[in-house]
């Protein structure tokens, strides 16, 4: 008689010691959930703490893509506090609910005062933007000009000129914002734009040191992981990957933080101003960088009058014959009140 009962009591025993388990597990994390704030729409947790930052050595073959990496070394330390950000960059949706209920008129809408531009003929003090016209012909990679041009009429309501326009690109990423528009809409949505370290903290989605916000390969077996250029750059663009030019939000896998379009679709602005030698100021340092928040001031050798911000993560026009800046870790720069149709941005929520 006692053995059956010794084994209920052990039994007993295990679902009092589980249920205990539940519910310190409820407490711990309701109180972390707290902590943080309730999940706003649209936005998932990152977990804050230690990670290498920068780029890694690409391919030997990748002569451009190493180039495009210096300022992104050495690999560093870095801490970054927990944080929400976005799922997706930004929409035409989400940026039109902005400005319809503010009135904003971004930059590019403006007509540029000739203060501004002492010099200038008043015939080009025309609002517009700059948009990516690749040539019918094989060019050399050493001049952008020859498929960037500066389109009169161009603005995030009419992307790549006047006679474009958002139908049926409500899901597509906002594109032709200068950062002080980003700054803009982050502000209105009680949110603001990521540090570069939350962004690639962020963007590693959990891994250490990969090539890719999705791990080693670029295409793991065969499956194209972000909407980055095939073809002969800038000439011909022939959309293996599904897409011709931009594409919607969300298409491509996300990361394992949940992130979609870390990679390749439009660079995304982050709030450090650009130097290529921050890392290395950091490094200098020699302890733990905890949320850098970039060096005081832009200088980019290349163009040194221009104010720089950094971006991140490389557009639909990444290759590995100019810019693999899908790369996670390398590192892009943009002239503060610019903006082009490759270019947008997410934004990040501290915790409560
Ligand atoms: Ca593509």
């Amino acid at each position: 008689m006692r053995r059956p009962r010794r084994r209920r009591l052990g039994w007993r025993r295990i679902a009092v010691a589980a249920i205990a388990v539940a519910a310190l597990w409820l407490v711990w994390t309701r109180g972390a959930a707290t902590a943080r704030g309730d999940e706003p729409d649209g936005m998932v947790w990152i977990p804050g703490g230690e990670f290498w930052m920068g780029a890694r050595d690409v391919p030997e073959r990748d002569t451009v893509g190493m180039l495009a990496t210096r300022d992104a070394r050495p690999i560093h330390r870095v801490y970054v506090d927990g944080f929400w950000m976005d799922t997706t960059v930004v929409t035409n949706a989400d940026f039109a609910r902005f400005a319809d209920a503010t009135g904003y008129v971004t930059v590019a809408e403006r007509t540029p005062r000739a203060e501004d531009f002492p010099g200038a003929p008043p015939e080009n003090l025309v609002a517009g933007s700059v948009v990516f016209a690749p040539p019918d012909h094989r060019v050399p990679l050493n001049n952008y000009l020859q498929w960037w041009s500066y389109e009169p009429g161009a603005s995030w309501r009419h992307p790549e000129g006047p006679g474009s326009d958002l139908r049926g690109r409500e899901r597509y990423p906002v594109v032709q914002v200068a950062y002080e528009d980003a700054e803009a809409y982050a502000r209105w949505a009680r949110k603001r734009l990521p540090t570069e370290a939350e962004w690639e903290l962020a963007a590693r989605g959990g891994l250490s040191g990969k090539p890719y916000v999705w791990g080693d390969e670029f295409r793991p077996g065969g499956r194209w992981m972000a909407n980055t250029h095939q073809g002969q750059f800038p000439m011909t663009d022939t959309g293996e990957d599904a897409h011709v030019g931009l594409a919607a939000v969300g298409l491509y896998p996300a990361n394992g933080y949940g992130l979609y379009d870390m990679a390749g679709n439009v660079w995304q602005w982050v709030s450090d101003w650009y130097r290529p030698d921050y890392y290395a100021q950091l490094a200098r340092q020699g302890t733990l960088a905890r949320n850098p928040r970039g060096p005081a001031s832009s200088f980019d050798p290349d163009e040194p009058s221009q104010p720089k911000r950094a971006m991140r993560g490389g557009s639909f026009l990444c290759t590995d014959q100019y810019c693999s800046r899908y790369i996670v870790g390398t590192r892009g720069k943009g002239e503060v009140s610019s903006g082009a149709n490759h270019l947008g941005f997410r934004c990040v929520k501290d915790a409560r």
